[in-house]
């Protein structure tokens, strides 16, 4: 067994300020994060919880670009949005700070001029991607052009999409400027380089040697991977104008490449935190560094990061990086920009006061192994079963019972019975077990094991019926209700890392605060006599049509991203002037119109087009139209199609439909209303 660390540094990923946090950055990241530190917390631990805004990087300028603003306008907005919808979670952080402050471009360069000063990196020139319209080098995010793997026509100048192959942006064929569409030419830049091939024996000790048994296998085997791959120098400036200025002669133009400067964001964040005592928490070797992070940044967080700490000499390096998988959305990769997500602050919106239902939701289906799914009938299923069924009912029968049949005093003891002495070790128990899990990083289960708790409870409640026995026992009704009391007591130091809302809500009906985590699970935490207040619903029921609101959202999203995304049918063979004279086209008037029987598509229609006779058009527009909404539109008609038979019906004509790509169908009208049989050409 090691000894506990002195202190604690605890970070989670910086999120990119270009957009809102979404479900699948919480599951990854925060809420383990939050419920590690919160753990920690209560288990006495001097622990500091770092985070902030990530302000820089092309994905910013990208942003601004887009919605025509400047990059300073993107971060502030998402930064606020982002900051507040973390606090509304409950994300306990310390400081949540932001990369464009002060005090972390001090930081940045102080640490990059360091490294310079010291020769620890390689200057090199060359050939890059330039845009001379727009009179500015390329970042690979800028560059769009062929894959030469798949043929994606859409791949980037670092990545393809479709295919997922990390691409150069001179292996792109065809490539072309995001900035001005023009073709890019090669053009000569100097840059700094982080000799990663330099530190790889050093960082095969220390991962693959020494990280072995205690990081988790997917990420020990990324970073393995990596450096069995062989590691080459990485550069950590860009030729780019939003970001730290690289601080030193003859780099005009340039900034620190965004993953250089946005761990470093870390330290400046607890500098602002700590002015005075960030380097303990920096540098001591007594202090445990952990980096909660999604998968997608592993290699900077357990390779480059760690390089740079080390190659500045005086930092200590992370103990642990517990980065979890992915989450889908309903079967379907979360996905920014095809909106394909549930957003945070939309679903603090749409479900006001359920942010702990989200907390144990997520947390409950944690991709921690592997990719999991949210679902939000999986959503209902889990509040509905588990926090209302379980936890819900068992604190509340705890509480009701004390209040109908002792005056809401926790009831005096009359003697345990083996039976209660029994739930009273296993209450004693969870405690150690819960808190084991936790600091191995294995939330789901640290919040399944207390679950059990709850079951526990429910059993005991379940077997010994309070709620019948008053009739013949008070005595030892009392003494149920006491030993129920204490386990409802304990939940409030164990709920909290996981849900600390119910938590602090079930801390005031018992009228007790949360103890230390060491103090959970006595036997005596609520002493007999003690006055408990009025109980409430810890959680209620999640209706159908709630669930039903969220799943339309996302289908509506999927119909504006299939119509966004549509593809015109490519055109038919030409056909002469003459064939087309030979159509009579018409506008008419509908006049009458009824679904013809028996069938599921087909209306009846009368048509006026100026004829002495109204037109009968057989039509199969019954699923999309009323019959009754018909009549007296202007519609557009093909009057000499020969008239076939259909359903015993004589159809003298066709109706002109316009099909939309998802299928939905639109009448050809005129702009405004003209005489019925007016020819169309
Ligand atoms: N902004 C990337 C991301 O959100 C990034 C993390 C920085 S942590 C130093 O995937
Ligand atoms: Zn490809």
């Amino acid at each position: 067994m090691q000894p506990d660390p002195q202190r604690y540094t605890v970070t989670a990923a910086l999120p990119y300020a270009n957009g809102p946090v979404h479900i699948g950055h919480l599951a990854g990241v925060y809420l383990p994060a939050d419920i590690y530190v919160r753990y920690l917390r209560a288990a006495g631990r001097d622990v500091k919880f770092i985070c902030g805004s990530d302000e820089h990087g092309v994905p910013i300028t990208i942003r601004a670009q887009k919605e025509g603003v400047t990059p300073q306008q993107v971060v502030d907005k998402y930064h606020a949005i982002i900051r507040d919808s973390f606090q509304d979670f409950g994300v306990s952080f310390d400081i949540y700070s932001r990369t464009s402050s002060k005090t972390h471009a001090e930081v940045a360069s102080g640490f990059f001029r360091k490294l310079y000063e010291e020769g620890k990196f390689v200057e090199q020139v060359s050939q890059q991607y330039y845009d001379e319209k727009a009179d500015q080098f390329l970042a690979d995010r800028y560059i769009v052009g062929t894959c030469p793997n798949c043929g994606n026509e859409n791949a980037y100048g670092d990545q393809c999409e479709r295919c997922g192959s990390s691409l150069s942006p001179t292996e792109l064929i065809n490539p072309h400027s995001m900035l001005s569409g023009n073709q890019p030419v090669l053009r000569e830049t100097k840059h700094w380089y982080l000799p990663l091939d330099q530190y790889e024996p050093w960082l095969r000790e220390w991962i693959v040697e020494g990280h072995k048994q205690d990081w988790k296998t997917n990420v020990y085997g990324q970073c393995k991977s990596w450096i069995d791959q062989g590691l080459h120098p990485r550069a950590v400036t860009r030729d780019l104008d939003w970001g730290v200025p690289v601080p030193v002669a003859g780099a005009e133009g340039k900034v620190l490449y965004v993953w250089f400067d946005a761990p470093i964001g870390y330290i400046s964040a607890t500098k602002d935190l700590l002015p005075d005592t960030w380097e303990t928490y920096w540098k001591d070797a007594g202090t445990k560094l952990v980096h909660f992070i999604g998968k997608d940044n592993i290699v900077f967080h357990c390779i480059i990061f760690p390089t740079m700490l080390k190659a500045h000499g005086d930092y200590i390096l992370p103990d642990n990086v517990p980065a979890n998988e992915f989450l889908n959305l309903e079967g379907d990769k979360i996905s920014t920009s095809r909106n394909w997500a549930v957003w945070l602050h939309e679903y603090l919106q749409d479900f006001p006061g359920k942010a702990d239902v989200l907390r144990y939701v997520l947390c409950a289906n944690a991709p921690e192994t592997k990719d999991n799914d949210f679902t939000w009938k999986d959503f209902q299923a889990r509040n509905n079963n588990e926090l209302v069924a379980n936890l819900g009912n068992f604190v509340n029968r705890a509480l009701v019972l004390t209040h109908k049949f002792f005056g809401g005093k926790v009831p005096v003891s009359a003697g345990f019975t083996p039976e209660d002495e029994e739930v009273l070790r296993q209450l004693s128990e969870f405690p150690k077990r819960v808190g084991e899990l936790i600091e191995n990083y294995r939330f789901r289960d640290a919040l399944n094991e207390l679950m059990n708790l709850t079951r526990l409870g429910n059993k005991y409640l379940a077997d010994t019926e309070p709620w019948k026995l008053i009739k013949t026992d008070e005595a030892r009704t009392a003494t149920v209700l006491h030993v129920a009391l204490q386990l409802a007591a304990s939940l409030v130091t164990l709920l909290e890392p996981f849900l600390p809302t119910a938590a602090s809500r079930l801390g005031e009906m018992l009228n007790t605060e949360k103890g230390t985590w060491q103090q959970a699970g006595r036997p005596d935490a609520l002493p007999a006599g003690h006055q408990i207040k009025e109980a409430a619903l810890l959680f209620d029921k999640i209706e159908d049509a709630t669930v039903e609101a969220q799943v339309q959202k996302l289908l509506d999203t999927k119909k504006a991203n299939e119509l966004a995304n549509a593809k015109a049918a490519p055109p038919k063979d030409d056909i002469s002037f003459e064939e087309f004279q030979r159509l009579d086209l018409r506008v008419g008037t509908v006049v009458a119109a009824e679904k013809v029987a028996k069938t599921k598509k087909l209306l009846k229609l009368s048509v006026d087009v100026g004829l002495a006779e109204p037109r009968t058009i057989v039509s199969g527009i019954a699923e999309h139209f009323i019959p009754e909404a018909l009549i007296g539109q202007q519609v557009q008609v093909l009057l000499n199609l020969a008239p076939r038979e259909i359903k015993g019906i004589q159809s003298q004509g066709m109706l002109l439909m316009a099909e939309n790509a998802d299928g939905s169908l639109a009448l050809m009208q005129p702009g405004h209303a003209v005489v019925p049989g007016s020819g169309v050409a």
